[in-house]
C-alpha cells in the first residue's frame, strides 16, 4: 500500500459529485494514516467524463471503467452508477484486488448482493475491504442518537418510526429518468430511499428487522419517455411517447425488530412539499430520540427520569467538538451540511483500510437491507406478513 489511497471513481452525476466533493475535501478535514488521491473517473459520455473530471477535481478520466480496475496505480474503486452495474464492477474490482465503495442500495437483487457479500468475505482474508455507502449514518447527530441507544439512555426500545419523504416526481411530465425504470435502478422509492431508512434504524437501534407487513403504490403509471429511454420504444421515435414506470412509487410498511421493538416505514417520492425529509423516531422505557434531516445539526431528545415538572423535549445542538466527527470542523453552533456526511464516509473507510479492518457498514450489512428490500416486496405481492431472511446462512 502506498502513502496514498488512489482512488477510481465509476460514474459521475449527483452521487458522483457528492463522493468528489469527500474525496476532495477529507484529506483537509481530518489527519489521516493515507491520503485520498483523486486519480481518475470513469463515465460513459467522453464530453461528460472529460468535463466532469476537470469540475469534480480528478486527475485523468476515461469511458472504460474496466481500465481503471486494470490499473496499478488505483487502489479503491468507488462505484456511483445505477444500481443495474454495481455486482459486475463490484465483483471485478475485488476480484483485482481492489478495495471498493459501493452506493446503496448495494444491488438491484438479492442474488446479486449475496454474490457481492460472498466476494467481499473472500476479498477480506486478503486484506481488501469493501464498504457499502448509507451516508446518513456519518451525519453527527444520527452517530450521537445510536451512542445514546447503545448507552441505555433511553432504555428498552418499544418503538420505531421512520419516514424518508420526497416529492421530485409529483408532476405527471416528470420523465421516465432511470430511477423509475426496474431494470435499471431494482426498485423505486423502497430502494432508493428506503433502503437509507432501513438502514439507519437498524443502525441506531442494533435490533434487525425480523418480519414486514407491506404496501407499494405506482400512482403514475407511465411518463414521457427520456431520450435514453426512448431508445427502448419504437412508438415513442418522436420523442412524444409514453413509457411504464415499473417501481413502486411509495412503500410502507410495518414491522417487528429482532429485539423485540416494533416499526413502521414510509418511504415516498410524492409527499408533496417534502424535499428530503428523513425523520426517525425511537421510543423506549427511559425516554425518546428523534432525528430530522432537514435539521441535520439538532437531535431530540425526551428524557423520562428528570422530574415531571422538567420533562419535555430538549434539543441538543450537535456542534460540539465531542459530538462524533465535529472536531474536524468548526466550532460550536456552527454546523455543517449534506456534503459532510460523506466526507465522513471516506474518512471512516480510509481509517478502516489502513488499520485492515472491516469498515461498515460491509457488504454484508448491506446484503441484510437487501434482504429486507426483497422481503416487502414480496409481502406487498402477497399482501401477507413476511419473515426476513437473514444475510448469515
Ligand atoms: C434520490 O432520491 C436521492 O438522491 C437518493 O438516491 C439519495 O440516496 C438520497 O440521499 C437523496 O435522494
Amino acid at each position: 500500500m502506498s502513502e496514498q489511497l488512489r482512488v477510481g471513481m465509476v460514474g459521475y452525476a449527483f452521487m458522483g459529485a457528492a463522493h468528489s466533493t469527500a474525496w476532495r475535501t477529507v484529506n483537509h478535514a481530518f489527519d489521516l494514516p493515507l491520503s485520498a488521491r483523486m486519480t481518475a473517473v470513469s463515465g460513459r459520455s467522453p464530453e461528460g467524463v472529460a468535463a466532469a473530471a476537470a469540475k469534480l477535481g480528478w486527475d485523468e478520466h476515461t469511458t472504460d471503467w474496466r481500465s481503471l480496475i486494470e490499473r496499478d496505480d488505483i487502489d479503491l474503486i468507488d462505484i456511483c452508477t445505477p444500481g443495474d452495474t454495481h455486482a459486475e464492477i463490484a465483483l471485478a474490482a475485488l476480484a483485482a484486488g481492489k478495495h471498493v465503495l459501493c452506493e446503496k442500495p448495494l444491488a438491484n437483487t438479492v442474488a446479486e448482493a449475496r454474490e457481492m457479500a460472498d466476494a467481499a468475505a473472500q476479498a477480506a482474508t486478503s486484506g481488501v475491504w469493501a464498504m457499502c455507502g448509507f451516508n446518513y449514518r456519518r451525519v453527527p447527530a444520527v452517530a450521537l442518537m445510536r451512542q445514546m441507544v447503545a448507552g441505555g439512555r433511553i432504555g428498552t426500545i418499544r418503538h420505531v418510526r421512520a419516514q424518508y419523504l420526497q416529492d421530485w416526481i409529483v408532476d405527471p411530465s416528470f420523465p421516465l429518468v432511470w430511477r423509475l425504470r426496474k431494470e435499471l435502478a431494482g426498485s423505486g422509492a423502497l430502494g432508493d430511499i428506503g433502503a437509507h431508512i432501513i438502514d439507519m434504524t437498524q443502525f441506531v437501534t442494533g435490533q434487525s428487522i425480523a418480519s414486514v407487513s407491506a404496501l407499494t403504490e405506482t400512482f403514475i403509471k407511465q411518463r414521457p419517455l427520456t431520450a435514453e429511454s426512448a431508445g427502448l420504444s419504437a412508438a415513442a421515435a418522436d420523442g412524444s411517447g409514453l413509457g411504464d414506470v415499473t417501481v413502486d412509487d411509495a412503500a410502507l410498511f410495518l414491522a417487528r425488530l429482532d429485539g423485540g421493538a416494533v416499526a413502521t416505514y414510509e418511504a415516498t417520492r410524492f409527499a408533496t412539499g417534502r424535499k428530503n425529509a428523513l425523520r426517525v423516531e425511537v421510543n423506549g422505557s427511559l425516554g425518546s430520540l428523534a432525528f430530522d434531516f432537514e435539521r441535520q445539526n439538532e437531535l431530540e431528545f425526551y428524557d423520562a427520569a428528570l422530574p415531571s415538572a422538567e420533562q419535555g423535549f430538549s434539543r441538543i445542538l450537535v456542534t460540539e467538538a465531542d459530538h462524533p466527527y465535529i472536531a474536524a470542523w468548526w466550532p460550536p453552533g456552527h454546523g455543517i451540511g449534506y456534503e459532510h456526511t460523506f466526507t465522513h464516509e471516506v474518512r471512516d473507510l480510509i481509517e478502516a483500510i489502513a488499520a485492515g479492518q472491516q469498515p461498515t457498514p460491509s457488504f454484508a450489512d448491506a446484503l441484510q437491507v437487501q434482504l429486507v428490500l426483497d422481503a416487502v416486496s414480496r409481502s406487498a405481492e402477497s399482501a401477507q406478513w413476511t419473515t426476513v431472511e437473514s444475510a448469515l446462512q
